[in-house]
């Protein structure tokens, strides 16, 4: 059923950098962050993948440290209408941990809890094929503990508070549940060159 009229919203052409409605931060990180930053010691802390998995699973520190690094080099955008470009991270692919603990096939969704409570949402497809990270370093060094230090999960295609600091679980699930900020009105999948910010966006 077309509606005359009707616009909907659009990719903007190859080559454009800027999604619509952001500005280029330049050499700035600003830091966005609802809750106190905690003190994480990394030989604490732990990443658990569970739900609709056929193997759960808890990596230590080390654990994740022991297998194959890889980089994200490339953008990243705040709903706050900063965009960086052409930074980098450092640490594991999502691929190989969700290998690891093999999705269902009925897991259509993640939600992704931090060791202070916060929480947000995703597609499990946006985890997948190079699209996501678990991260330690920035520009060749360590994390900084107001940019997630010791360890974020880093969703550079969507705006940037999908990227949980201080992850520590992620649950795969058949529905989608809202986290912190999407129960406060911000979009479920969160596509910044489809400009959803807010819920109905
Ligand atoms: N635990 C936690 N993760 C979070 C947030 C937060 O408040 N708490 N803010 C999100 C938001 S809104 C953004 S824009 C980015 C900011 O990351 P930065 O502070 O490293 O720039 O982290 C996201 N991850
Ligand atoms: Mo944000």
């Amino acid at each position: 059923m077309a509606t005359r009229g009707f616009v909907g919203k659009r990719r903007p052409p190859d080559g454009v950098k800027l999604p619509p409605g952001q500005y280029d931060v330049g050499r700035d990180f600003p830091v966005l962050t609802a809750e106190a930053t905690p003190r994480l010691d990394p030989d604490l802390w732990t990443l658990t993948i569970d739900g609709l998995v056929e193997h759960e699973h808890t990596w230590t520190w080390a654990d994740l440290h022991a297998l194959p690094q890889s980089e994200y080099r490339g953008d990243i955008h705040c709903v706050t209408t900063w965009s960086k470009f052409d930074t980098s991270f450092g640490g594991v692919s999502l691929d190989l941990l969700l290998d690891a603990v093999q999705p269902q096939s009925e897991a259509t969704h993640v939600f992704v809890t931090s060791t202070t409570g916060y929480t947000t949402n995703l597609p499990l497809e946006e985890l997948r094929d190079g699209r996501a990270w678990i991260v330690w370093s920035h520009e060749g060094k360590p994390l900084s503990r107001e940019h997630g230090g010791p360890v974020r999960l880093l969703v550079p295609r969507l705006y940037f508070w999908k990227s949980a600091k201080w992850v520590t679980r992620i649950s795969l699930r058949d529905h989608d549940e809202q986290g912190f900020w999407e129960r406060n009105g911000y979009h479920d999948l969160g596509d910044p060159w489809l400009e959803q910010r807010y819920q109905g966006d």
